[in-house]
């Protein structure tokens, strides 16, 4: 920023406060923001490198390097006083504190060590055939029809047809489940009408979710089995085991659900890169990480500051929230080159859209497996994807992405 510290900054709409951190007036929780970010993305990023929002009074950080520090100081930055808006020392939690994603070290080794070894890459790598069968037998079935909502026929059925059963859930019940995620990720906003009106029929889905955290109604031989076996370890307790079933039902379905549609919207966008696709179907995983960093399926998250701490030059005090825009990051020109531009052939590694540092998706493998396979079906299936009508925008606190993408698929 220069000198001034007080006044107008130059070109950003910025008022400078005492501390020199530049004042927005942005509400970053609004539909308006939601319809178009990327505006608002570049004020914040060019106004410095920390920055107010007097509309939620919260410190916010955009550009590459600070997000990724941030992320990266834990100790300094923490999550167990809520990874949203409310302060988890001011107010109660709307449901009993997550034990891994709003949790620190030392604590939070211990849980996380569970969650990665239930989900680690040798796990994993035997789900491949199974989901890349799902995947094919879907894009199959779509093509029959071939005119569809790539939302709901295809980015939402698709994790619907194998993450539950990973889990090993019964089949009844399962339709709570994306409004289930729907209400975590509302909550971590601030209390504005997305939060609010999420929480009040959040009864159903919360009575569900309580249900099937209990170790007699999850299959043995899925990851919520898998993870009740470490209360027989003396790993963790029984209690302990629900939470972190819970943390896999709040966070595994509909980040996948955005992630996948956000692949399948960018191909249906940017036919160049499909015809890149389908010309070496190997780069279908690099399809699905640019899809994430290019649209950031999760746009933000809050962390908690323990002390006072400089950010770049610019001084915060302790217990105050600070709002990471991860999506902006991932766009960051400082950081990337071309950011605006779809391109599967990028080499996207450091983005941010599965966050940094001890706390970042510790389903990432799942996450990347399901993009992948999915991916690769429709590169070998279909040749052109084609937007048949106007994509509708669903509005979430933390989610990007679309509700309806009613395309028109031609066979390869
Ligand atoms: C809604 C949400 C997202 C990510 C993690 C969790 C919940 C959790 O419960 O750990």
């Amino acid at each position: 920023m220069s000198a001034a510290n007080s006044g107008p900054a130059a070109d950003s709409g910025a008022i400078e406060g005492l501390s020199g951190i530049p004042h927005l007036d942005v509400d970053p929780f609004s539909t308006e923001f939601f319809s178009d970010p990327y505006p608002t993305h570049d004020l914040l990023r060019e106004a410095g490198p920390v920055v107010y929002l007097d509309k939620w009074n919260v410190y916010a950080v955009a550009r590459y390097a600070e997000v990724h520090a941030v992320l990266n100081d834990p100790l300094t930055f923490c999550s167990g006083r809520g990874v949203g808006l409310s302060d988890f020392a001011k107010e109660k939690p709307w449901r009993p504190q997550s034990i891994i994603l709003e949790a620190d070290p030392p604590a939070h080794a211990r849980t996380r060590a569970v969650l990665n070894q239930v989900l680690s890459a040798s796990v994993v790598k035997r789900l491949r055939e199974g989901f890349a069968a799902a995947a094919a037998a879907k894009v199959d079935e779509l093509l029959k029809v071939k005119s569809f909502d790539a939302i709901a026929d295809l980015a939402e059925a698709f994790p619907m047809s194998v993450f539950p059963d990973a889990l090993g859930l019964k089949q009844e019940g399962r339709e709570h489940l994306l409004p289930y995620a729907v209400v975590g990720f509302n909550a971590f906003g601030p209390p504005n009408e997305l939060r609010q009106k999420a929480l009040e029929r959040s009864a159903p889905h919360q009575a569900y979710v309580q249900e099937q955290c209990q170790r007699e109604n999850v299959a043995p031989e899925g990851f919520a089995g898998c993870i009740h076996a470490r209360a027989d370890t003396g790993d963790i307790t029984g209690a302990e085991a629900s939470l972190l079933v819970r943390a896999l039902l709040s966070a595994g379905i509909d980040t996948t659900v955005n992630g996948i549609g956000a692949a399948v919207y960018c191909l249906a966008r940017f036919p160049e890169q499909f015809a890149l696709l389908r010309q070496d179907p190997t780069l279908a995983r690099s399809a699905f990480e640019e899809a994430v960093r290019f649209e950031s399926p999760v746009q933000t998250f809050f962390r908690t500051t323990t002390r006072e701490v400089e950010i770049s030059g610019h001084r915060i005090g302790e217990g105050e929230k600070v709002l990471m825009f991860l999506g902006a990051a991932n766009r960051d020109p400082r950081r990337w080159d071309a950011p605006d531009s779809y391109d599967i052939t990028r080499r996207t590694s450091g983005h941010v859209g599965f966050g940094s540092g001890i706390h970042m998706c510790v389903g990432q493998l799942v996450a990347r497996l399901e993009g992948e396979v999915m991916l690769t079906a429709l590169a070998q299936r279909i040749a052109k994807i084609e937007i048949t009508g106007e994509p509708k925008r669903r509005f979430n606190n933390t989610l990007r992405g679309l509700d309806s993408l009613p395309v028109t698929v031609t066979p390869a």
